[in-house]
């Protein structure tokens, strides 16, 4: 076959066909192995080179316009001709959904818990100052209480820039800032250098709470943390202050509620004590004010700072701390 018998057949086949499969067919017959252009492109080799050229450059030309031809033409028929069949009894494919670390969901749950109660969630950065994180807090420095934290202190160290070992200087940043009254959380990552165990993690999260307004008292905070805690564990509990010391609060307490698990019997949980600690808290001392520019005399407040990994090992039964930083699928899948 010529060029010119190719060109004058194919086109007129290609748009014939009504199936994909016929479609194949001519392209088989013109551009196949042994298809007619095939063996004339092959037959070049046997030519002048002046006719290699000439008709070289021409059959070429035609491979590329058969080419989008056929190309367009398999776009239309794209399915037609074959039989479709629907099975409505078939099983749907399982679509495979990602799941919210434990940390993610209690972190929400807990804000939730605090906005219906009409607090604000507020964040500050996890850099600190050295003013933040420890002087406006009342932990000036050489101050013994500065080793309750182990602190990653930043390069170069004379910028005294450090990762927060606590939540509690975003308590400073907003009174800096906002006059009271107001009631915020500050949930956020937190950074310890210290040895990590199935308690202890040298990255966790803590969620603060500040209140400050005329006539605040602790006996307003006792009812606030309890209110929290039923709602979050569906159940009631009791809460028991300790004295405890923190040197931005006075009087300073620790907090623990009975144990959810076993109702104060006394489980491995609560190591057979009957009660959990929750956290540290507080009426804002006198000179943690002084540092924001508010009048002690005038304002009363009250602070807490809590762990959320401890809430969800508690409410999901999560044996280790380690686990929530893990990137172990098999244990983020099981929530
Ligand atoms: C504080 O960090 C105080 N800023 C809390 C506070 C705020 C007191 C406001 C008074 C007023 P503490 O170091 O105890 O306190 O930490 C509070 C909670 O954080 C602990 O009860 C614990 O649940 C959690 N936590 C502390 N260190 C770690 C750690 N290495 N890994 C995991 N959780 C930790």
């Amino acid at each position: 076959m010529t060029l010119q018998e190719i060109e004058q057949l194919v086109f007129a086949e290609i748009i014939r066909v009504t199936t994909a499969k016929e479609l194949e067919e001519v392209q088989h017959t013109y551009l196949g192995r042994k298809g007619h252009l095939t063996a004339i492109l092959r037959g070049l080799s046997t030519l002048s080179l002046e006719e290699k050229r000439t008709i070289g450059e021409q059959a070429n030309a035609l491979r590329v316009r058969i080419e989008t031809a056929l190309k367009e033409q398999f776009g239309k028929l794209e399915g037609k001709g074959e039989e479709k069949f629907f099975d409505i009894t078939f099983p749907g494919k399982k679509v495979v959904t990602g799941h919210l670390n434990p940390l993610t969901l209690i972190l929400r749950e807990i804000e939730d818990i605090f906005i219906s109660f009409g607090f604000s969630v507020v964040e500050g950065p996890e850099v600190e100052t050295e003013f933040n994180n420890f002087d406006a807090l009342n932990i000036p420095a050489n101050h013994p209480a500065r080793e309750m934290w182990d602190t990653f202190w930043l390069k170069p160290e004379n910028q005294k820039l450090l990762l927060r070992t606590h939540t509690s200087p975003v308590q400073i940043r907003y009174m800096m800032t906002h006059e009271p009254p107001f009631r915020i959380i500050v949930p956020g990552t937190t950074y310890r250098y210290e040895a990590t165990d199935a308690r202890h993690e040298m990255q966790f999260t803590q969620v603060e709470g500040l209140v400050v307004g005329k006539d605040v008292t602790l006996a307003n905070f006792k009812a606030v943390i309890e209110a929290f805690f039923i709602r979050l564990f569906a159940q009631k509990v009791e809460i028991r202050l300790r004295p405890g010391y923190f040197p931005f609060v006075e009087p300073g307490v620790e907090v623990d509620a009975t144990c959810p698990r076993c109702k104060k019997k006394g489980c491995e949980l609560c190591k057979f004590s009957g009660w959990l600690e929750l956290g540290g808290a507080g009426m804002v001392h006198p000179n943690v004010f002084d540092a924001v520019k508010y009048n002690p005399k005038e304002v009363q407040g009250f602070a807490f700072g809590i762990g959320a990994e401890r809430f969800a090992m508690i409410k999901y039964g999560i044996p280790d701390i380690r686990l929530f930083r893990s990137g172990d699928l098999r244990f983020i899948r099981q929530f």
